[in-house]
Order: structure tokens, then C-alpha cells, then sequence
């Protein structure tokens, strides 16, 4: 008989790197006494991440949430920015910390990102800018939204959060829209600890960002802009060049938990996957969402969300409620009806995925699930 697991198995658990060889470097910091501040090694991973990313136009902040205020303040947004309601709500906080209104407007349905005939209808003389998301690290409509940005003179920011690695016909996901945004946080399949980073077009951004990241200093004497302080330290970067030295690894770890639920999910009436991505798509496995139709699963989502706890596991509503429907943004009017993404938000559960997490587990989760569904040794 199937038992719930002894540990909790959470949505996601950060990959560490070997001890021994992280206390090795770190002798570095300790003799060099450099905490932070462009630091020697925060140097070291910044040029790893040029060659990574084939661009200079990189920058290194301490979250990933500062960053994007950061870049929106530099890049000079206002005014409207239309964009998902269907994200992590730092995506969000980012236009309001820059007193930018946000227009949501909907998904599509089987990736569940921004869609671009909605975006469209939604400009407007204010609108400036276009911040989408690569949820769960599943590529936007790239080629659709750069025509409307083209088009009408827009902006487009990706919020590239979950998309680290993310390739799309052997380019990097960085290599389209004027900006990226890349969470380093240590939920994310590739981390620094917490970390983000910017990766953009337009080289003159770059003393901005490291300008307003660090109080607007651009020398000792001189304050050029009303900054903040958003620096990465050394013991981040170290992470983050440890962590970047097994990113494939992680990867393909991921796709194979991924490929075992898949198989095993599919024959579970009422759990829906996202549909296979097309063959050009280099994909990360950041998360596992599944939709759960309440009818044919014989129960709704958020039941089995709480039935999944009974047996130690930790599914995440990712993301529910919608940022829109957070008490710090009902006042700002929606036009859009958000049809889909209020369905997606209702429905949508994900599932534990890391490179630790084991076949094995990914196994007894479905089982679990499935007993679930059949009313069973339902705990
Ligand atoms: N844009 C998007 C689209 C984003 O998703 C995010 C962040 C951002 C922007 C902003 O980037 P950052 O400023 O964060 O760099 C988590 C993360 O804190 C957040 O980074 C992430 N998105 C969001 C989707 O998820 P929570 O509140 O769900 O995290 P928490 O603490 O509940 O962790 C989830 C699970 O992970 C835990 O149940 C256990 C495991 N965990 C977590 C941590 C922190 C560990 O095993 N070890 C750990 O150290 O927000």
C-alpha cells in the first residue's frame, strides 16, 4: 500500500553545489576581504554570463524584483504598460514601484502567455510599453509581439524570470525584446541564492543600471541619478558561478521528472498538460503546472491541493489569486474579462519538480494522484 512520504516534498528545492568545493572558494573571500560592492569574483561571473549570454549589455542586481524596477525607471516607462495579470505579482509591483499603470489583458491558453490579439486592442496614447512573461519559462508569442511593439512604437520588456536557459531555434530567450529580466532567486532551476539580472539592446543602459543600482554613483564624488541600492555581493556571485557549472545537468534532470509525468499523467482522467512545445523550443522544465478539470477529476483543484498535503506533498498555486485581484490592485479598473487566465488560475496546480526530486517520487506522486481521483485511500 502506498504511504505518504516521511519529508515533505515541496513544489521546488534549490540545487547546491558540492560543500567542500564551496568552502574551498570561498577562502577567497575571506583572505581578499571584498563582501561586495563589484567585488573580484561578482567581476568573474559577470563575464561568465557575457560569454553564456554572447552580449556585454548584462546586468547583475541582488533580486530579481529590483532589477526590473530598476530597468523600468532606467529605460524611462510611463504612463500605461500593458501586461499578464497571470505571474508572480512582483512582475506587477515593478510598474507601480515606478508609478507606471498597469492594463492586464489575457493569456492564451496552453502556455499561458500574454496574447498578443488582446495586447493590441489594449493601446492606448499612454501606452509605452509592453511587460510579458515567460511563465513557467514557456516562451511568449515573440515574433507576434514584436510586430505590435514594431508597429506601435512600443517597448517590449520580457519578465524572463523562469526562462533561464530557455532557447528558442538556437537562440538564447535573451536575444528577443529590447530587455530581459532574469530572476536568480533560490527557487529558480538556475540561482545565485537570490539574484537577478538584466539582458538588453540598448548599450548606453548599462551605466544606468549600474548607476542606479548603486545610489546613482558614478564616481566617488558624484551623484548622477536618485538610486537605490540593488548590488549583488560576492557570496552570491560565487553561487552563481558554482550553480551555472551544472546547468545542463539540471536541466536534463528536469526533463526526465517531466517526461514521467507526463506519461504517467496522461491517463488520469480530468489532470490536462500543456501541450508539447514546437520541436524549435529548447525548453528548461522550470515547473510542472497541470490543470485539473473539477468535473472529470471528480474534484476541484484546490481540493486536490489540500488532499496532496495529507500525503506530504506541496503542490503551489502558481498563480493564483490573479495579481489584479490582490487588495493592492482591485482599485485599478480591468477591462479586459481575463476569461482564460481566470480559468488557468482556478485550475492550475504545480507539482514538485528539482533535480533531487527522484523517478521514483515523481512515480508515487502520480499514484498518489490517481488514487486521489479515484476516491481511494484518499487521506
Ligand atoms: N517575476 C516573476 C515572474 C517571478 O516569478 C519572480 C519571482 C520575480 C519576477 C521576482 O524575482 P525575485 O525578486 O524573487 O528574484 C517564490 C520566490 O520567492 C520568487 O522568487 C518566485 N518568483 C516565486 C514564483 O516563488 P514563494 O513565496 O512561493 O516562495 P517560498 O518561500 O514559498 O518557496 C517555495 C518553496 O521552495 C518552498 O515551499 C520550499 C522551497 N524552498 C524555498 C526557499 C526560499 C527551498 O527549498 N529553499 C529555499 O531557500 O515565492
Amino acid at each position: 500500500m502506498i504511504k505518504p512520504f516521511e519529508k515533505p516534498i515541496y513544489v521546488t528545492r534549490p540545487f547546491l553545489p558540492p560543500f567542500d568545493g564551496f568552502c574551498e572558494e570561498l577562502k577567497e573571500i575571506w583572505e581578499s576581504q571584498w563582501l561586495t560592492n563589484n567585488g573580484p569574483i561578482l567581476r568573474r561571473f559577470s563575464d561568465l554570463l557575457s560569454r553564456f549570454f554572447d552580449t556585454d549589455n548584462i546586468c547583475l542586481f541582488n533580486n530579481g524584483t529590483l532589477a526590473l524596477q530598476i530597468a523600468l525607471q532606467g529605460m524611462e516607462i510611463s504612463g500605461e504598460v500593458i501586461t499578464t495579470p497571470f505571474s508572480f505579482v512582483a512582475t506587477t509591483h515593478a510598474l507601480l514601484w515606478n508609478k507606471i499603470r498597469p492594463v492586464f489583458v489575457d493569456i492564451e491558453p496552453d502556455y499561458y502567455t500574454l496574447d498578443p490579439e488582446k495586447v493590441e486592442s489594449a493601446i492606448t496614447p499612454l501606452t509605452s510599453a509592453i511587460l510579458a512573461v515567460h511563465v513557467y519559462g514557456h516562451p511568449c508569442q515573440i515574433n507576434s509581439l514584436s510586430d505590435i511593439a514594431k508597429k506601435h512604437n512600443l517597448k517590449l520588456i520580457y519578465d524572463s524570470a523562469h526562462a533561464f536557459g530557455v532557447k528558442i531555434g538556437n537562440r538564447s530567450i535573451a536575444d528577443f525584446g529590447d530587455l530581459n529580466l532574469f530572476s536568480l532567486h533560490a527557487t529558480k532551476l538556475y540561482h545565485s541564492l537570490e539574484g537577478g539580472m538584466l539582458i538588453f539592446k540598448q548599450t548606453r543602459l548599462k551605466n544606468t543600471f549600474n548607476y542606479l543600482k548603486n545610489f546613482g554613483f558614478k564616481n566617488e564624488l558624484e551623484v548622477v541619478m536618485v538610486g537605490t541600492n540593488a548590488k549583488m555581493n560576492e557570496i552570491q556571485a560565487l553561487m552563481g558561478i558554482q550553480v551555472l557549472r551544472y546547468l545542463e545537468e539540471i536541466i536534463q534532470r528536469r526533463s526526465k521528472l517531466s517526461e514521467v509525468y507526463r506519461r504517467r499523467l496522461v491517463e488520469i482522467p480530468g489532470i490536462r498538460l500543456v501541450p508539447a512545445m514546437s520541436a524549435d523550443i529548447m525548453y528548461n522544465y522550470a515547473y510542472m503546472p497541470i490543470e485539473v478539470d473539477e468535473r472529470e477529476f471528480r474534484l476541484s483543484r484546490d481540493a486536490l491541493y489540500e488532499k496532496l498535503k495529507h500525503w506530504n506533498i506541496f503542490g503551489r498555486r502558481y498563480f493564483y489569486p490573479l495579481i489584479c485581484d490582490y487588495a493592492c490592485y482591485r482599485s485599478i479598473s480591468v477591462e479586459n474579462p481575463l476569461t482564460v487566465a481566470r480559468r488557468a488560475a482556478d485550475r492550475i496546480l504545480t507539482l514538485p519538480i528539482y533535480d533531487s526530486l527522484q523517478i521514483s517520487d515523481v512515480e508515487r506522486i502520480c499514484e498518489v494522484i490517481r488514487l486521489i481521483h479515484l476516491g481511494e485511500n484518499a487521506r
